[in-house]
């Protein structure tokens, strides 16, 4: 599947991009039976809110099942993710998420860069895969097209420090099963709630500049993780190259 040059030059300027059907309706099936298990026993780390939960997730599930693995790695996608990021690029981690259909809440208006222990992150890009259906009302995603490019706190600040923000155009992008959206990690983005009655499950992956190295001063929100990456991390010095076994070569 080949991009065109005008969808890469899209992507340079909205910082965000929707490829439909990246998958096969096999692999879709494959994924979403062995994601559904997975989440089922799976003590899942979970992105609380005030009201209920943003989504829970299975880190690192490439670890554990070579359907994920698969899809981590899967050819198309990284090769659409080198494609829009110019150069060759690693994975950095992949999980496997849930928004569940009783008790969501939307994800929060942010951008994924702070939250990334990266030096090397004007390269970062997340593909984000659905297993299911995601229409606006299944919990879809919503992007500000060009926040990419604007110096923005990334800590989910950007509308107490930016308030013309709010006054921006969106694109909000429902998906079909298979379908993949590309966004950049300084791209500004959020989703709805879900408020069907069926769960949405989805994969996404982050992917790093080849040469990336750590920083753990961006190290968040890992304290009492214990799954094997956030371990895997916190071992690690700053400076150091993220090129171990857990950060694979697209190719
Ligand atoms: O799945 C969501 O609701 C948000 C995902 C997200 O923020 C991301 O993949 O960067």
């Amino acid at each position: 599947m080949d991009l065109q040059d005008d969808e890469v030059a899209r992507y340079q300027r909205e910082g965000f991009l929707k490829v439909p059907q990246v998958l096969t309706p096999a692999e879709v099936a494959e994924c979403l039976e062995e994601g559904t298990a997975m989440l089922r026993r799976h003590d899942t780390l979970r992105w609380p809110s005030e009201t209920g939960m943003v989504m829970d997730w299975v880190a690192s599930p490439q670890l554990e099942s070579g359907a994920f693995r698969r899809l981590a790695l899967h050819p198309v996608i990284t090769a659409i993710a080198e494609r829009l990021a110019g150069r060759p690029l690693r994975m950095f981690k992949s999980e496997l998420l849930r928004k569940a259909q009783v008790g969501s809440t939307v994800t929060p208006l942010h951008a994924d860069e702070g939250g990334l222990p990266i030096n090397g992150v004007p390269v970062t890009l997340t593909a984000w895969v659905a297993l299911v259906d995601v229409p606006e009302p299944r919990g879809c995603m919503t992007f500000w097209p060009g926040t990419h490019q604007l110096a923005l706190p990334d800590d989910g600040e950007a509308l107490e420090t930016h308030p013309e923000v709010a006054f921006r155009p969106r694109v909000t992008v429902p998906l079909r099963a298979g379908d993949c959206t590309f966004h950049h990690a300084r791209t500004l983005h959020a989703a709805h709630a879900n408020r069907t009655g069926e769960t949405r499950i989805s994969l996404a992956t982050v992917y790093m500049d080849v040469e990336a190295t750590f920083d753990p001063e961006r190290l968040l929100y890992s304290e009492g993780l214990t799954d094997a990456l956030s371990l895997h991390l916190k071992a690690l010095g700053a400076g150091q190259p993220l090129s171990s076994e857990y950060f694979p070569r697209l190719r």
